[in-house]
């Protein structure tokens, strides 16, 4: 297969030198494309360009942003296969998950084109005779977007498209291991019209770039997803130099089981939350809180169920499980993994993989009989691994649910429309699914976490504008 150059875009040129590998973890003899890293020039230029390119775009009529959004939209949406296999070879994700992903980069597109139709501002009278208050929005100016490897071309989407709808400019550092979909994303961006500077592509550290954005001066907001310690750093660097952050970290989400669950539903729906997309989601459900009259039974299912889930190259139609990310990954989940069996929990899985390409292949685990101390449900692991707690009651499952530092994703089976209703209004999270899998959501309604989750205002749908853009009011004494 081929081995793409990609390249920084600043000012709407194409520069760097190629130097890293960017491998399929798959199979680690496919060099899937080469990237550059960034000098410090580089990224200085690629942050005044976005700063040379502000009034132009902020100044673009709504119909000239909801075309380049819109054909944006259109061109990934046309191309979904052939991307979604770009992403499955760069990040492991099975062909089938990658194709849906790069299916709700194209939908976020063409959601946030609608949305620059739908600028919108208010005329509200003065307490001050004759005068008049207009509260009109405007572009926020120079974003910095950082994003991890797990959404390679979604997250990106959902930070990029909202921050051009409003009318910014756009500087994107994307993760050194999904460097391929970034690519495209750039490329897709420039066909479809977006002038020179308005998007610019870094490639290269993450402290580096995160550290240019924040002294630049020149930079005004920073969108972030990844790691709780790049974040919170990120956070913290931002709000010492007045930059408007928004940090979307990590999740230790549980799903509550109860003894009135559909059991087949509450399988499946932990099945999907807790190990599709190998787990890599900080949506995953990584603690399921059971209760004693179904334990038992729901745990033999889901071992069962477990079992049937096949790991194995992401390109293959066949694969449920796609490979772990790289190799740091896989010792971190085995690292997890290990450490729960040694603080008495009982693993089933977990054991490394060899197939017809060397990759990093992980089997699911399911860690068993574990209490809500041990660090398997403190801690987030980022991998196919989910740990068992069994409760005495919802009352139990719902203070256990809780315990926890984060607070993005959280979730009940039950059939009971009294239970389902009080965890709906308890649940300490950003988001809460009922009889739903943690991870998974739409393109077009908020999200975003509470507690160490997230930091800021929330992303996505009509309320991603808090972030991407800023009041202005205006007085008017005719
Ligand atoms: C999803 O569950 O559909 O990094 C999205 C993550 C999240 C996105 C999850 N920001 O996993």
């Amino acid at each position: 297969m081929d081995t793409t150059q990609y390249r920084h875009l600043i000012a709407g040129r194409w520069e760097g030198e190629a130097g890293t590998q960017n491998i399929n973890p798959s199979d680690t003899t496919d060099i899937v494309g080469m990237t550059p890293s960034a000098t410090a020039e580089e990224i200085k230029a690629a942050i005044s360009a976005a700063d040379d390119a502000r009034e132009q775009w902020a100044q673009a009529t709504p119909q000239q942003r909801f075309e380049v959004l819109d054909r944006a939209g259109a061109e990934i949406l046309a191309r979904v296969a052939e991307l979604g296999t770009l992403l499955a070879r760069e990040e492991g994700k099975p062909i089938k998950e990658a194709i849906g992903e790069v299916t709700r980069a194209g939908q976020l597109f063409k959601f946030f084109a609608g949305e620059c139709l739908r600028l919108s501002g208010e005329i509200i009278p003065s307490v001050r005779p004759g005068m008049t208050v207009e509260i009109v929005r405007e572009p926020v100016g120079v974003v910095g977007v950082i994003t991890p490897w797990n959404f390679p071309i979604a997250i990106p989407a959902w930070k990029i498209a909202p921050a051009l709808a409003w009318g910014n400019t756009v500087v994107f550092k994307p993760a050194g291991n999904t460097p391929g979909c970034a690519w495209e994303l750039a490329n897709i961006l420039t066909r479809a019209g977006l002038p020179a500077g308005v998007l610019n592509l870094v490639y290269g550290s993450g402290s580096q770039v995160g550290a240019a954005m924040t002294e630049s001066g020149l930079v005004n907001a920073i969108s972030f997803t990844g790691s709780v310690g790049v974040g919170n750093s990120v956070a913290k660097a931002a709000a010492e130099h007045g930059i408007r952050v928004q940090t979307e970290m990590g999740g230790k989400n549980p799903m509550v089981i109860l003894d009135d669950a559909d059991l087949e539903l509450a399988v499946e729906v932990c099945i999907n939350g807790a190990y599709f997309s190998t787990g890599q989601r900080c949506t995953a459900s990584s603690r399921l809180i059971v209760t004693d009259g179904i334990h038992d039974e729901f745990v033999g299912a889901l071992e069962k169920r477990m079992r049937t889930l096949t790991v194995g190259n992401a390109l293959d139609p066949q694969t449920i499980i796609g490979p772990v990310v790289d190799q740091t990954q896989l010792d971190q989940d085995r690292h997890y993994i290990e450490l729960a069996a040694s603080e008495g929990g009982d693993v089933i899985g977990g054991e490394i993989l060899e197939r017809a390409t060397t990759g990093f292949y992980l089997s699911p685990a399911l860690v068993k009989s574990t209490t809500p101390d041990m660090t398997i449900n403190r801690e987030e692991v980022f991998g196919p691994v989910a740990s068992v707690i069994r409760v005495a009651d919802y009352e139990e499952a719902l203070s256990v649910a809780n315990d926890t530092a984060f607070g993005l994703s959280s979730g009940i089976c039950s059939t009971s429309l009294k239970l389902a209703s009080h965890f709906k209004r308890h649940a300490q999270a950003g988001m809460v699914m009922v009889n739903a899998p943690t991870a998974g959501v739409d393109y077009h309604v908020p999200f975003g976490g509470t507690k160490a989750s997230s930091y800021g205002a929330r992303e996505q749908g009509s309320y991603a504008k808090e972030f991407y853009s800023t009041t202005k009011t205006i007085y008017t004494n005719p």
